[in-house]
């Protein structure tokens, strides 16, 4: 306007980070119980969640875990991909960019 003393500057966007999901998927021999101990140690959730995770992933085919930083999913799925592959178990752990 008329007011000579005040300068209103383009706003800086300020861009956060993207997010990413952390995916398990089901395959035809994993044991249930090592998917939810997975789960308990790596994601630290509770014993009654992790459970009910395990059985959507086991009915559905996939489930989100959890959404992170690219560093922290990326850190998870390296965790549970060593476990499972040390375990030999076939279980698969992936990511995948938010929306
Ligand atoms: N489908 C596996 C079974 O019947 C269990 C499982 C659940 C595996 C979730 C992988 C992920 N033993």
């Amino acid at each position: 306007g008329r007011d000579t003393s005040t300068l209103v500057e383009p706003k800086a966007k300020t861009k956060r980070p993207p997010l990413y999901k952390v995916l398990l998927l089901n395959d035809d021999y994993t044991p249930m119980e090592f998917v939810v101990h997975v789960l308990e140690r790596f994601f630290h959730l509770s014993h009654a969640h992790s459970f009910e995770i395990m059985l959507t992933v086991h009915k559905k085919g996939v489930a989100v875990v959890g959404v992170f930083s690219h560093e922290i999913a990326e850190t998870k799925v390296g965790q549970v991909m060593d476990f499972a592959r040390r375990h030999q178990h076939p279980l698969q752990c992936t990511m995948e960019k938010e929306e």
